[in-house]
């Protein structure tokens, strides 16, 4: 069956990860369920429902014409609209954005919260492009992109290269071209309209609270622990902010020229200063302090701490990083980033007992948080920062819970991806099989 799909999807080496880090893990829920199999839930659950890619035409500061690639992959309905976020990354193509969309679907669904899963993005770069080039892109874009979308049909979010700044363009051009102000259409918005708390900082937050549970089950936890982050974006900063607040230290950075050191411990103002606001290179966050030094290129990894959270972009951990990790003593590993780990790295880690978290586990609290606010747009209602806070850690819980016991249960104690991928799989065959062959 996995040799079909990848025959039918060639040159989709991403996406063939991404399938086969499920399929192999799913054999006891399959022999629990032989319904699955005999009405085709795999062959199914493997296709996307609907993919769309078109062009984006834009005009830059020079007055050139520019063209880009835009994707929407909407993947699976069973349990809801389609949810998943958008990506503006000069590396996009249909093979990163259908892993994307697949592991969206069994994230989605460990949230408990009625959402199917997709992915979307484009080729477009928005390093070193000025806001009003930004700005004429993500109008472009979402002059397509809008017929597909709908509060009850496929709502996105951000991803990488996608955030406030984003999020406000493409939802302004949505609300002009369909003369309909629908909330409910993108999540992750302003604050100020429409926009959930806690949305920013919840796939960070959540990450760590995925990975206090995990402590928990040995009586461990995260306070006066040290931990080794990778990226700079959305997601890295918001889990060093958690780390801290847990009594924990964060000691390093990333972005795509290299990565910073800082003993001390993160100073978490100068990064988002830096980061946030004036959108510079990690670099210099080590000219502008003394406790910290920046190593261009090398590996992130060989920074000795006990937890590491890779939160930039796919593939980033190998098997020699998770051996450098593994000798420097880390005890839990927690995919802030979609894939960020090597399959021959998640299996070092387990092999040596470190607890692993994989990223639809111990990510879905960005996913959970967009839930968050699709109910809140619904219902009219505001919830404050710590009321969503709180509903964030719950779902984290539940999320843990879900995948420790599914393990359990399945004869793998300890081991979360197997947890992970059985108890989502599970609730969407489920669904599938009983709306029938569609
Ligand atoms: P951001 O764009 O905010 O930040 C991305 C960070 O990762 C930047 O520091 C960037 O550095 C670095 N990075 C991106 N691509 C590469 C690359 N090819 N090589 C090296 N470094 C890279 O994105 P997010 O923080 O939102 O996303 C990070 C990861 O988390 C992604 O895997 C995303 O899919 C995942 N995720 C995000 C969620 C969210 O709510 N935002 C939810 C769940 C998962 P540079 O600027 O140099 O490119
Ligand atoms: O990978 C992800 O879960 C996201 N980028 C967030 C998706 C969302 O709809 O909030």
């Amino acid at each position: 069956m996995y040799q079909t799909a990848v025959a039918r999807n060639a040159g989709e080496p991403e996406f063939h990860q991404a399938m086969h880090e499920v399929l192999e893990s799913i054999a006891p829920a399959l022999d629990e369920h032989p319904e699955f199999l005999e009405s085709g839930i795999l062959e199914r659950i493997v296709e996307p429902e609907r993919q769309v890619m078109f062009r984006v035409p834009w005009t830059d500061d020079r007055n050139r014409v520019q063209v880009n690639r835009g994707f929407r992959v909407q993947f699976n309905s069973a349990l809801g609209p389609y949810k998943g976020g958008l990506r503006f990354h000069p590396t996009v193509n249909l093979s990163i954005i259908k892993f994307l969309g697949f592991e969206q679907i069994f994230k989605n669904a460990l949230t408990a919260q009625g959402i199917g899963g997709a992915k979307g993005g484009s080729d477009f770069d928005p390093h070193g492009k000025s806001d009003a080039e930004i700005m004429r892109f993500c109008q472009s874009f979402m002059n397509e992109l809008y017929r597909h979308l709908g509060e009850h049909t496929d709502v996105p979010a951000g991803d990488i290269g996608v955030g406030a700044r984003e999020i406000g363009y493409l939802f302004g051009q949505y609300r002009k071209v369909t003369n309909r102000h629908e909330s409910g259409m993108f999540t992750g918005k302003g604050t100020g309209w429409g926009g959930a708390e806690v949305r920013t900082e919840a796939t960070g937050y959540g990450a760590v609270f995925f990975t206090e549970e995990m402590f928990a089950t040995r009586n461990a936890s995260i306070d006066g622990k040290t931990a080794v982050v990778s990226g700079s974006g959305n997601v890295a900063i918001y889990a060093i902010e958690k780390v801290q607040q847990l009594g924990g230290k964060a000691l390093t950075a990333s972005d795509s020229s290299g990565y910073i050191v800082d003993e001390a411990g993160i100073d978490l103002d100068l990064l988002k200063q830096i980061k946030e606001v004036e959108r510079l290179r990690i670099s210099s966050y080590a000219e502008r302090r003394t406790s910290a030094r920046f190593v261009s290129g090398g590996s992130v990894w060989d920074v000795p701490g006990q937890i590491a959270l890779p939160s930039a972009t796919q593939n980033e951990l190998s098997l020699r990083d998770a051996k450098a990790l593994i000798s420097n003593g880390v005890e839990a590993v927690a995919e802030g980033a979609n894939m960020p780990c090597l399959p021959d790295a998640v299996h070092a880690f387990q092999q040596a007992g470190v607890l692993f978290g994989p990223g639809k586990a111990a990510n879905a609290g960005g996913v959970a948080t967009s839930a968050l606010e699709m109910s809140q747009n619904a219902s009219r209602q505001r919830w404050n920062f710590s009321d969503s806070e709180d509903r964030l850690h719950n779902i984290m819980r539940g999320v843990h819970s879900a995948a420790f016991e599914a393990a359990d249960r399945y004869g793998r104690p300890g081991d979360y991806v197997v947890g992970a991928n059985t108890a989502a799989f599970v609730k969407v065959a489920d669904a599938m099989l009983a709306q029938g062959v569609i």
